[in-house]
C-alpha cells in the first residue's frame, strides 16, 4: 500500500531532492507531510502539482505516519526520531546521531543491502563521502582482501546545506565585482578558495569528518579492522563531492580487472578516456544517480596498490537518492534477497 511519509528537514537541501526523487522515481505516496523549524512553518511547497503547507515538527506532527525522512541534522533527530517510531513510523536518518549505534544498521543498498532488515525502528544513511567512496570500494574488495585505504576528498558546498550553497554563490558574485567576501554560514569563504572540512577537529588532529569515513566504511563494508586514513577538504564546488582514492590490496589487483568490475558495479559509471584527458567531473554527476569512477591505474609506488578518481552528487547519492532506495528497500525485500522481516 502506499505509505504516509513525513519528510522532517523539507525545506532543507537534502529535503528538497527527497520531494523530487519521490516523485522522480514513483514512489508510493498515500501523505506527504513536510516538516521542518517554526522558522519556515507555514510556508507552501509544491508537489506534483499540490500545495504542501510545511509544519513545526512536534509531538504530533508524527502521527498515522508509516515512514519518516530525516535531514534536519544530529540534534533533530537525536530529539524526534525516538518519538516518531513511538508513533509507529520507521525513521532513515541521514544524520550522523545514529550510525554508530550497533543496533542501528547503516546501509549503501548496493554495498549492504542485507543489514536494512535487522533495523528496530530505525535506520542509518551513512555520510555523503563514505556512500561514495564505498560504492567504488565494495566491487573490488569482494574480490581481493583490502588492506588500506588514503582517501583526499574535495567536497561541495551542499555538504554545508542549502545556505552554505546560496553562500557560495552570493560570494562568487562578489569576488567577480572585486568586493571582499565575508562568510556568515562557512568558517571561511570558499569563493575561488578551499578549507579543510570544518567538523570538529579531536585529539588526534583529525576532523569528525575524516573519522566518519573510517569508522562508518568499516561498518558498512563489515570490515572492523580495515585501516583508512583520510584528509577532507571543502572546495568551490556547489552539489558534487569528488575523491582521489588509494587502495592498497592484500595482493597485486590486475588494473583491467578492476575496470571491469567497476564498469559492472551498480550505481557506478566509468568515465575513463585516457586518450582524451577525460575523467570524472562534479559537473558530469550534478543531478544524476551514478558515481563515476575513473582513471584507475597502478600505484607506481606500490605493485599491491591501485589509484581511481570518483565524483558523485553529494544531495542525491550522497543522501537523498541513498534514503530512498533504502526505503524501496524496505518496501521490496526481494529486491536484495533479503528475509522479509522488518519491512515497512
Ligand atoms: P528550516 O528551513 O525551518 O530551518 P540544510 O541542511 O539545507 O541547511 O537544511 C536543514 C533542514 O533542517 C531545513 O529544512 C531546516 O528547516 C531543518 N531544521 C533545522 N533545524 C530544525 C529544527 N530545530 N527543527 C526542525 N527542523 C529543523
Ligand atoms: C559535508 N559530509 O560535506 C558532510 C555533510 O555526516 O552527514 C554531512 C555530514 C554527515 O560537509
Amino acid at each position: 500500500r502506499p505509505l504516509r511519509i513525513a519528510i522532517l528537514g523539507a525545506t532543507g537541501a537534502v529535503g528538497q531532492e527527497l520531494l523530487v526523487l519521490l516523485h522522480e522515481r514513483g514512489f508510493p505516496v498515500a501523505e506527504l507531510r513536510p516538516l521542518a523549524s517554526p522558522r519556515s512553518a507555514g510556508q507552501d511547497l509544491e508537489w506534483q502539482g499540490e500545495r504542501l503547507r510545511v509544519q513545526p515538527v512536534g509531538a504530533d506532527a508524527f502521527e498515522g505516519i508509516d515512514l519518516v525522512l530525516a535531514s534536519a541534522g544530529g540534534s533533530v533527530s537525536r530529539q524526534w526520531a525516538p518519538v516518531a517510531t513511538a508513533a509507529g513510523a520507521v525513521v532513515i536518518d541521514n544524520s550522523s546521531a545514529f550510525r554508530m549505534d550497533p543496533a542501528v544498521p547503516l546501509v549503501v543498498p548496493e554495498v549492504n543491502p542485507q543489514a536494512a532488515f535487522a533495523h528496530s525502528g530505525i535506520l542509518a544513511n551513512p555520510n555523503c563521502t563514505t556512500i561514495l567512496l564505498t560504492l567504488a570500494l565494495a566491487p573490488l574488495a569482494a574480490r581481493r582482501p583490502i588492506r588500506r585505504v588514503v582517501v583526499s576528498t574535495y567536497q561541495s558546498a551542499s555538504g554545508a546545506g542549502a545556505r552554505a550553497m546560496e553562500e557560495l554563490r552570493d560570494l562568487s558574485r562578489t569576488v567577480l565585482d572585486g568586493g571582499e567576501p565575508v562568510s556568515t554560514v562557512l568558517p571561511h569563504s570558499l569563493a575561488f578558495n578551499l578549507f579543510l572540512h570544518n567538523s570538529p577537529l579531536q585529539p588526534s588532529g583529525y576532523c569528525e569528518e575524516e573519522l566518519k569515513m573510517l569508522h562508518e566504511t568499516r561498518k558498512i563494508m563489515g570490515l572492523p579492522d580495515l585501516r583508512l586514513t583520510a584528509t577532507c577538504v571543502r572546495v568551490p564546488v556547489l552539489r558534487a563531492h569528488s575523491e582521489a582514492v588509494n587502495i592498497e590490496f592484500e595482493e597485486p589487483f590486475p588494473v583491467m580487472e578492476a575496470r571491469e568490475l567497476l564498469a559492472a558495479a551498480p550505481g557506478v559509471e566509468l568515465i575513463e578516456n585516457f586518450e582524451t584527458n577525460r575523467f570524472p567531473m562534479p559537473t558530469d554527476v550534478t543531478g544524476r544517480d551514478p558515481v563515476a569512477v575513473g582513471r584507475i591505474r597502478q600505484d607506481l609506488s606500490d605493485p599491491r596498490a591501485l589509484e581511481l578518481w570518483l565524483c558523485g552528487d553529494q544531495i542525491r547519492k550522497g543522501a537523498a537518492l541513498n534514503a530512498i532506495q533504502i526505503a524501496e528497500l524496505l518496501r521490496d525485500p526481494a529486491a536484495a534477497d533479503a528475509p522479509a522481516g522488518g519491512a515497512v
